[in-house]
């Protein structure tokens, strides 16, 4: 029945190849359940074993090729991906349901970070210290870790893939990536370029299938010397625990409930224009997506009715078309998943004020599209304050100093974004110094992060690592620290210069 329908392969070993069993599985569009993108692999622990060995044998070529040259390669990437951009932000654009101009960004986002990465490359830099010690020379120098294992998300499928694969390949490794279940095309791509950029075969390698058939055994393969996982809080900790008895290291970016402070003296429409951009944008589908906002009492009243009206607005429906702002959540269950919530927050006794459905009728019987929905008179118990939603939803908490909205932002589990509307610096600085989150920003919303500085959270959200910017490479490397004794003599250290 799906005879027409393109079939994608695995990339294992610098070959396109399907996966053992045979078997694919459907990606459609969520924004048009009709549109079928195309077949990928349903590969289990036998493809992982193939990419992975793939990945082990490539490793000693790989690390041995100087820096510089392994950053020419990424430049290539990066190069490529720049012509390729309209296609990929497209093809994204169906298999994920965001709009084009965020498609574009996701793509732009990849791209930045090859060209970063690939000038990391000849930077890559250690540090040379005096010894305590005469005609003694001391420095640290970076080394690769082996064969890397990676597990992405659906919500940014080319520039996540990108945060992790970049920095792993200049610091000498190797990779196996499996890619979201929902969005294999964007990594597809991703190797495609990687295969015309000339890195030898089996550097990368790309498995596509389930959480529970690729995921699975590729975290827990002891080959692998550090998974580097994006999503849930509840799969991070499997990662943790699969990685714990071998103190396998794994990097965890999970989730997120992102609070946006307005103060009384805020520039309101600029706090508007933020927070609708924070909410909505992606379909609230980010890990920083603004899932709160914290409003001063006394301008609560007219930021919450100017919101809900300019949310009312929001034209919702296919990414392709230019003129709408807004796609469809990922898949049926993200949909459901929202839609629980919402039926959460009416129980809890929050206040509705617009949204709150499916949308159906017409084109949108096909695809999972949710109205931006927005809750008012949310208190801090309640689930929809504390709870990761990842969709269309915001509520609305009010508070009466900046001291009470900083409480609030913190109040939650998770610690990835936030940000405050504010003119006054001191209270900027103030919260920015206070609230305890990973990123932060000042008159901006939640989302926006560039990849030049850190990403990640705290509490939840993360286990201390950071994506992007310099901090990805302590992720991707491990220290060596050297000694060199030109003394010729045998010098104890902290023994024979002691006095
Ligand atoms: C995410 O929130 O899931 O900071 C990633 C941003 C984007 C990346 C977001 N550059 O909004």
């Amino acid at each position: 029945m799906n005879s027409d329908a393109k079939v994608y392969k695995n990339y294992i070993n610098g070959e396109w190849v399907e996966s053992v069993s045979g078997e694919t599985y459907e990606n459609r569009n969520p924004a048009d359940k009709r549109e079928l993108i195309g077949l990928f692999q349903k590969s289990d622990s036998r493809d992982v074993d193939a990419a992975i060995t793939a990945a082990a044998e490539a490793y000693d070529e790989w690390r041995l090729t100087p820096a510089p040259k392994r950053g020419e390669i990424l430049f290539k990437a990066a190069q490529l991906l720049k012509d390729r951009k309209e296609e990929i932000a497209r093809d994204m654009t169906r298999e994920m349901g965001k709009i084009l101009k965020e498609t574009r960004g996701d793509t732009q986002e990849a791209i930045d970070m090859g060209f970063y990465m690939a000038g990391e490359g000849r930077r890559m830099f250690g540090e040379t210290v005096p010894s305590e010690m005469h005609n003694k020379f001391q420095m640290s120098i970076r080394q690769p870790m082996g064969v890397i294992g990676m597990i992405t998300p659906w919500n940014f499928p080319i520039a996540i893939p990108s945060w992790k694969i970049f920095p792993a390949l200049v610091c000498g490794n190797t990779v196996v990536i499996k890619p979201a279940t929902y969005t294999p095309l964007s990594v597809l791509h991703f190797m495609e370029i990687f295969e015309e950029s000339g890195i030898p075969k089996g550097v990368v390698n790309m498995v596509t299938g389930s959480g529970g058939a690729v995921g699975d055994p590729l975290m827990r393969d002891k080959r692998i010397k550090l998974v580097s996982f994006t999503g849930s809080s509840e799969v991070g900790r499997l990662v943790s625990e699969a990685c714990a008895p071998d103190f396998r290291h794994c990097m965890l970016e999970m989730g997120g409930k992102n609070g946006q402070l307005v103060m009384d003296d805020a520039d309101l429409d600029l706090a508007l224009e933020g927070a609708l951009w924070g909410a909505f944008g992606t379909t609230g589908q980010r890990c920083t997506a603004t899932s709160r906002i914290i409003v001063h009492k006394d301008v609560i009243e007219e930021f919450t009715e100017r919101f809900v009206e300019r949310a009312k607005k929001i034209k919702i429906g296919n990414g392709l078309d230019e003129s709408v702002e807004m796609g469809p959540a990922v898949s049926e269950s993200q949909m459901n998943t929202v839609l629980n919530y919402i039926e959460i927050g009416k129980k809890e006794g929050a206040r509705l004020l617009c949204g709150g459905e499916r949308l159906t009728g017409g084109d949108y019987d096909y695809g999972w599209f949710t109205q931006p929905t927005v809750f008012g008179d949310v208190k801090e118990d309640m689930r929809i304050f504390q709870e990761e939603i990842f969709g269309s939803v915001v509520s609305i908490a009010s508070c009466d100093s900046l001291e009470d909205g900083i409480n609030k932002l913190n109040n939650v589990p998770y610690g990835l974004s936030a940000s405050i509307y504010s003119k006054n610096v001191n209270r900027a600085f103030r919260a920015m110094r206070d609230v305890y989150t990973g990123i932060f920003y000042i008159n901006a919303p939640t989302i926006g992060a560039e990849i030049s500085l850190p990403f990640g959270g705290t509490k939840i959200t993360g286990n201390g690592h950071r994506e992007a910017g310099k901090q990805a490479l302590e992720v991707f490397s491990e220290w060596k620290a050297v000694y060199i004794d030109f003394s010729g003599v045998l010098q104890r250290a902290q023994i024979d210069n002691a006095e």
